[in-house]
């Protein structure tokens, strides 16, 4: 069963789009559980990417091929990830911060959320501070998610929840992304910090019982 983890992480690691939905399909009908193969394949490529990127191995367009790759992939197990819970739980708005271009965690993240029965608006990559707001105006939004990938990016995000608060929307803000950290999250005013797809359906459900 590993076999079928290593050789669709290989196949995201070489940007293999037209193979990467046979070769799921082969694992899930061998027995292999959908969100093993989220966070063991389908993650673990792109975090065996970054230091590839960062030395210089692997170049952008090879990344993107990746990155496109491993969206085919989760696109086809979205419908099989579902823990069953599918009572309407809340309206969240997720998207990038202005300045970051990086989608999958985000968008992994708000797959999460839409299968534990949140009505999900995925505004994209690259979104300003206004529109978060008018997003969160637009879908009456109970909790807004921020998302942030690169360090330098970290600012919008501040500026984005400041935003959101001197607008004093009743809206709960969580925040999430690689370089995102509790201490950074109060420091800057969210309500709270999640560190992957499932603490963020955790998260969202505990910020909207309170
Ligand atoms: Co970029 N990139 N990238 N990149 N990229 C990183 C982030 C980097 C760490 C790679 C490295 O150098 N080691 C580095 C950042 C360094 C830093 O600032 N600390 C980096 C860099 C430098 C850059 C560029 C500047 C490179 C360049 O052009 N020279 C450039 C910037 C472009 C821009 O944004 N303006 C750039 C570009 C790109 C691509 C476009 C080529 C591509 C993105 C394609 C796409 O997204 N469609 C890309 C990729 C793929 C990566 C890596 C390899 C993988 C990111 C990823 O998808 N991870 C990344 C290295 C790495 O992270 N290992 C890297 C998988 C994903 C599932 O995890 O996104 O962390 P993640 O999401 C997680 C959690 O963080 C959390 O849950 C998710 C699910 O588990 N989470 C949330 C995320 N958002 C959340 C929101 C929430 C809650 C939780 O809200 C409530």
């Amino acid at each position: 069963m590993s076999n079928y983890i290593e050789e669709i992480k290989t196949l995201v690691m070489e940007g293999e789009d037209e193979e990467i939905v046979d070769k799921i399909k082969e694992a899930v009908d061998a027995g292999v559980a959908p969100l093993d193969i989220v966070s063991n394949s389908l993650i673990q490529a792109m975090n065996e990417i970054g230091p590839m990127m960062a030395t210089g191995e692997v170049f952008v367009p090879e990344v993107l091929m990746s990155a496109e790759t491993m969206q085919v992939g989760l696109e086809y197990l979205k419908p099989m990830i579902n823990d069953g819970d599918i009572e309407s739980a809340g309206v969240v708005v997720i998207g990038t911060v202005e300045g970051d271009l990086h989608d999958i965690g985000k968008n992994l993240v708000a797959m999460m959320l839409e299968s534990s029965g949140f009505e999900v608006h995925n505004i994209g990559i690259d979104q300003t501070p206004q529109d978060f707001v008018d997003a969160i105006e637009k879908y009456n939004a109970d909790v807004v998610g921020l998302s942030a990938l690169l360090t330098t990016t970290m600012i919008a995000m501040k500026e984005t929840v400041a935003l959101i608060k001197d607008k004093g929307l009743d809206v709960k803000i969580a925040v999430g992304g690689a370089p995102v950290s509790e201490e950074f999250a109060k420091e800057i005013g969210a309500d709270g910090y999640s560190e992957d797809g499932p603490s963020a359906v955790t998260l969202c459900k505990q910020l909207l019982a309170k």
